[in-house]
């Protein structure tokens, strides 16, 4: 069987590395050629959360000396679709990729299936009628992590809240999972209410351009809180309260998720009040299950992240800790 040169972690592969320094590399069996080659589709760079998980991929790529082809399908399907079949015509040994969206993958999951090649989920899941056309899943529970948002709202509120939420990128999980973790909660609370709710794409000015149209609504007096499903719009938010002498943070609560530096700055201004971690640096574990299935070892078919919940409070401790 084929074996990929794996990241020195283990003590066996310590022994490898050592080998390969001493030029034993061939007579192991490991030839310079088989590096492996991984090509890895990327949702885009539509937030501070996506940088820093496309800095935490290529960077541990570069470590471990993998090949890695990297597209960026700027938030559009097609465009993924496109570079997952440029990378099945290369013939790499595994693809990774983040889904933009959950539905419209599996005939290309098909293909790649077809051309023996093992595919790993990196961050977003996609729906598909058969679960063995990708080995693997990493990625946090955002679901869970929309409860956390919900909760938030429930301690910054004594449970009487009208909500405005920003939802993320439309048919994508953490957009559908963040919205269903939330009502799952305050369904138990008759006093919290969406009262508008509607997509800013993830990125800052969407988020801003919607929280505009929000104010502007004639149900705008209605709004006690902002649930944003990431912190890039609630940024954007920040912005469009603070041109309408709205004071963010006070006059309107603002609970949102990922966790990046621009949110502990915003909270530590008082402006924001909550933010759920989301960890985008998934890159040692995501090569770590690369690694794995490359070399044809199991891997769990789903690896949940770790992450946690900051308040106001929190944020100026926190603040020079963040990696992102
Ligand atoms: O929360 C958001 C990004 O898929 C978890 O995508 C990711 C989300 C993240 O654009 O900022």
């Amino acid at each position: 069987m084929k074996q990929y040169l794996v990241h020195p972690s283990t003590a066996a592969t310590r022994v490898l590395t050592v080998a390969a320094i001493f030029g034993l590399a061939g007579s192991l069996g490991l030839a310079a050629d088989k590096k492996l080659v991984v090509g890895f589709a990327q949702v885009g760079a539509e937030s501070g959360w996506r940088t820093a998980n496309t800095e935490s991929i290529k960077s541990e790529a570069a470590k471990r000396g993998v090949d890695l082809r990297f597209s960026d399908a700027q938030q559009k399907e097609e465009n993924q679709i496109k570079a997952i079949r440029s990378f099945i015509a290369q013939g790499v040994d595994v693809i990774a990729f983040s889904p933009v969206v959950e539905t419209g993958f599996e005939p290309v999951l098909q293909e790649a299936k077809k051309a023996g090649i093992p595919v790993v989920l990196s961050d977003r899941a996609v729906k598909v009628s058969d679960d063995s056309l990708y080995k693997c899943f990493i990625g946090s529970d955002f679901i869970e992590e929309g409860r956390r948002a919900a909760n938030a709202v429930v301690k910054l509120t004594g449970g009487k809240a009208g909500v405005a939420e920003l939802v993320g990128t439309v048919g994508s999980a953490p957009a559908i999972d963040r919205a269903k973790g939330f009502r799952e909660v305050i369904a138990k609370y008759p006093d919290i209410k969406i009262v508008t709710s509607q997509s800013g794409d993830f990125t800052r000015a969407k988020g801003k351009e919607v929280m505009e149209a929000f104010l502007k609504a004639p149900n705008a007096k209605e709004i006690t809180v902002l649930y944003a499903h990431n912190d890039d719009m609630a940024l954007g938010a920040i912005q469009a309260m603070e041109e309408a002498g709205i004071k963010p943070g006070q006059d309107i609560k603002i609970v949102s998720i990922d966790g990046v530096r621009g949110a502990f700055e915003a909270m530590k201004d008082g402006k924001l009040n909550v933010t759920v971690e989301c960890n985008p640096l998934l890159g040692p574990q995501l090569f770590d299950l690369i690694e794995k299935v490359a070399n044809k070892q199991e891997v769990p078919h789903r690896v949940v992240t770790q992450e946690g919940v900051y308040e106001q409070a929190q944020a100026a401790e926190e603040l020079p800790k963040r990696q992102y």
